[in-house]
């Protein structure tokens, strides 16, 4: 990388508010970087299936190559190393490592990321597994998938596989990653993987998930025989009224409660939030809860992931000014707060991440977190030789990581971060139109090349470890 290279002075940040403990790293998944889908035994997940169905994913893309990362990670490898980071967040692909999702490991799969965590060992930098970055077997879910309660048991029987393979070199274990998008927008909006569109289905995932978690917890600390440090991910933002109104308030307690609290409650109390029990009820569903259930989701454990991308605001009316759909539903109307955006047409709420953190710390006590993702997509030009010179990128990582300094400050007991996402990579349904790399890849030659951000984000951690 060009050592030359330095941002803009405004965007310096006051180091001294991170500790040189602080974890740094950087963060991809599985289907989003690997290819090599039909290679070594692999079968195919339900990203592979949705990305086939017309219309479903922009360009008609797929994961089939993405970042042909399966056949180039020793390269990818040293290049994490060139930035200066201590730990690589990546996910386990369940087909690869169980085709169809049921019976033995699969050897050739469970050796690539054998490989992948020799490797990083090997360059001192700290193997993070996640088990569950999306990509379910599709046979599981031609079974029903995560609406059917034997998938959380699938998922429990999946982990040990990686666990007795990984578990005496890897230390950091997180079980899902954002289980809303998987149960949202997977089984309610139909805009993710499976592309289902049934909200009783969403409301059975949600459940079904949190119990695959809790089973897997369960199993793989039985199984440790050092400590080590097991977690979940959740993507979360902020749900703020976007007046004072009754409807607002109550919009934005629904949005919350949705988007946050029926995954930290059930996790951390052991409970369902009791206005989302009667918001179901009044729907004509429920969560599926059976005897036991809430102790298993409530096993112990020791990290939070963190993925936060922006905070939102809610009204509670139409924009015709109706209180409830055609349906009947109450409307929850999300308002972006105004300010710049990302490629994603996401808006840029750094404070918001504050917010975020110091509420969770106050509301969730007791739980040490980390930023698992966090990160922004722009419409990034590269000149001929792939160099980018992404401010805008740089200022949103600058932004959002003093804003988990200030988030400490207040109390949030906030110990690493990690960037999404190491490289330009398939974003679902987006395909390869939206860029989050800190490194820019070229698809047609796989040419990657640090952008400013990775420059940036390197020299920042040297700065916080003063070295
Ligand atoms: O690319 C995704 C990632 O897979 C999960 N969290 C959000 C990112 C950006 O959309």
């Amino acid at each position: 990388m060009n050592p030359t290279v330095t941002p803009a002075p405004g965007l310096l940040l006051p180091t001294a508010d991170l500790p040189p403990s602080f974890r740094w790293g950087v963060a991809t998944s599985s289907y989003q970087i690997e290819g090599a889908v039909a290679e070594d035994g692999r079968t195919p997940s339900i990203w592979d299936t949705f990305c086939r169905m017309p219309g479903a994913v922009v360009g008609g893309d797929n994961g089939d190559v993405a970042c042909d990362h399966y056949h180039r990670m020793p390269q990818d490898v040293a290049l994490i190393k060139s930035l200066g980071v201590d730990t690589y967040r990546f996910s386990v692909a369940w087909p690869r490592v169980q085709p169809g999702g049921r019976g033995p490991a699969n050897q050739a799969g469970l050796a690539f990321y054998d490989r992948l965590t020799d490797r990083l060992l090997a360059e001192g930098i700290d193997p993070w597994v996640t088990l569950y970055h999306w990509d379910l077997p599709q046979e599981l879910e031609d079974a029903g998938g995560w609406p059917n309660r034997d998938t959380a048991y699938r998922f429990a029987d999946y982990a040990m596989l990686v666990f007795d393979k990984l578990s005496d070199r890897v230390d950091n274990w997180t079980t899902l990653n954002e289980p809303w998008c998987s149960a949202w927008l997977g089984y309610y909006v139909g805009v993710h993987a499976p592309g289902r569109k049934n909200f009783d289905d969403a409301i059975a995932a949600v459940h079904h998930l949190l119990l695959g978690h809790g089973l897997a917890t369960q199993r793989m600390r039985a199984a440790a025989t050092r400590e080590m440090k097991f977690g979940i991910t959740l993507n979360m933002g902020t749900a703020d009224p976007a007046t004072d109104t009754a409807a607002d308030r109550d919009a934005a307690r629904r949005a919350d409660g949705m988007g946050l609290r029926i995954y930290l409650d059930p996790l951390r109390k052991g409970s369902y939030p009791a206005d989302m029990v009667e918001d179901l009820a009044a729907r004509g569903t429920a969560f599926p809860v059976q005897d036991g259930d809430l102790e298993v989701i409530s096993t112990p454990f020791d990290v939070l992931g963190v993925n936060f991308y922006f905070g939102q605001d809610f009204s509670g009316t139409d924009e015709q000014g109706n209180t409830h759909d055609a349906d009947g539903h109450p409307v929850v109307r999300a308002i972006l707060p105004a300010g710049p955006r990302t490629a994603m047409d996401w808006p840029i709420t750094a404070e918001r991440f504050t917010q975020l953190l110091v509420r969770l710390h106050r509301d969730y006590p007791g739980l040490p977190m980390v930023i698992t993702e966090n990160g922004a997509a722009f419409d990034d030009s590269a000149d001929a030789d792939g160099n980018v010179a992404d401010e805008d990128r740089t200022s949103y990582l600058a932004e959002h990581i003093a804003a988990v300094a200030a988030a400490r400050e207040q109390g949030a007991d906030v110990r690493g971060y990690f960037a999404w996402s190491l490289m330009d990579n398939f974003e679902w349904a987006e395909g390869y139109a939206k860029r989050f790399g800190i490194v820019h890849v070229d698809y047609e030659t796989q040419v990657r090349t640090p952008k400013q951000s990775a420059l940036w984000y390197r020299d920042t951690i040297s700065r916080v470890r003063g070295s």
